[in-house]
């Protein structure tokens, strides 16, 4: 029996680029993953270009598409549900009631979940019902979440603005529920110039890992982080450890896009970065 890793990864596919499943299906398949990819939009291109076409998936439509997979037999053998951008209002429900199916079949899955509504210099860029729906319904089910400082921020109601504050809200954040968090984006006024931070917590702690600031940002970059942290974390159950990987194979990917000049993800070019990252970046204990 085939005992690779399974994840149904619930989030939107485009055409052109890679946000999304778009994104994070390569990665997974490229570190051994089995993907199960369930779309919640179906565009030409991510919303950052301003412009793009196609549908948004109807829940029914959603919950249908999973429902066939649920009859293949395939839920017990499922280890985590994966849920990022959600394009309707009417996803959260069909993703909460997939989780307590999936971890019905199989008690061991977990349920990762990518509180995707913006960021600190765009603010919120996805329909405004949907953070409610993350911060009432969707998050408090999660085993593990995946928020941005500005996300972080809004599920717990705080101002995340420097480490102790944004360990502050992680302990909030992990009182709804999820006994795992990664923060992708810790802003601190005192962080050494040029360089981002990541901090992840657990049961066990929490770590903090310092990489070089690159001069862009690339659309899915935060998808790609979600999967393979959660995937990692699945392995290792370590989140010093998932952190590391996770960092590595990311920072290699956006120095590799980056170096190429195309706005788009080079997914392609970067899979040495995620079958061996270097981990050159070392997780400190806090
Ligand atoms: O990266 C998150 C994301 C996912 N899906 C779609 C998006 C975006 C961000 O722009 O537009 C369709």
């Amino acid at each position: 029996e085939d005992r690779r890793m399974k994840i149904l990864s619930i989030q939107s596919a485009v055409a052109y680029g890679h946000v999304g499943n778009s994104a994070a299906v390569f990665p997974l398949q490229r570190i051994g993953v089995e993907v199960l990819p369930v779309y919640t939009v179906n565009f030409s291109n991510h919303t950052g270009y301003g412009a793009w076409r196609g549908p948004m998936i109807a829940p029914e439509d959603v919950r249908d598409v999973i429902t066939g997979v649920e009859e293949r037999g395939a839920f017990g053998s499922i280890d985590a549900v994966l849920s990022g951008y959600q394009g309707g209002e009417g996803i959260a429900d069909v993703i909460v009631d997939a989780v307590a199916r999936v971890k019905a079949a199989n008690p061991a899955a977990i349920y990762a979940c990518d509180p995707v509504m913006g960021n600190a210099r765009s603010g919120c860029f996805v329909a405004p019902a949907i953070p409610v729906l993350l911060r009432d319904r969707v998050v408090p089910v999660a085993d593990l979440i995946t928020p941005n400082q500005f996300e972080l921020g809004y599920l717990t109601g705080t101002e995340p603005h420097d480490l102790a504050s944004t360990l502050e809200s992680v302990d909030r954040a992990r009182d709804l529920g999820p006994r795992t968090v990664l923060v992708t984006s810790v802003e601190r006024p005192d962080r050494e110039s040029g360089t981002l931070e990541m901090l992840a917590a657990d049961d066990s702690g929490a770590w903090i890992v310092t990489t070089p600031q690159l001069p862009f940002k690339a659309n899915g970059s935060g998808d790609v982080t979600a999967a393979l942290f959660t995937a990692h974390y699945l392995a290792t159950r370590s989140a010093p450890d998932a952190l590391a990987r996770t960092v590595s194979s990311v920072f290699g990917l956006l120095e590799q896009t980056l170096a190429s000049g195309d706005r788009e993800l080079q997914l392609v070019e970067s899979q040495e970065h995620f079958a061996n990252p270097r981990l050159e970046f070392e997780p400190r204990q806090l």
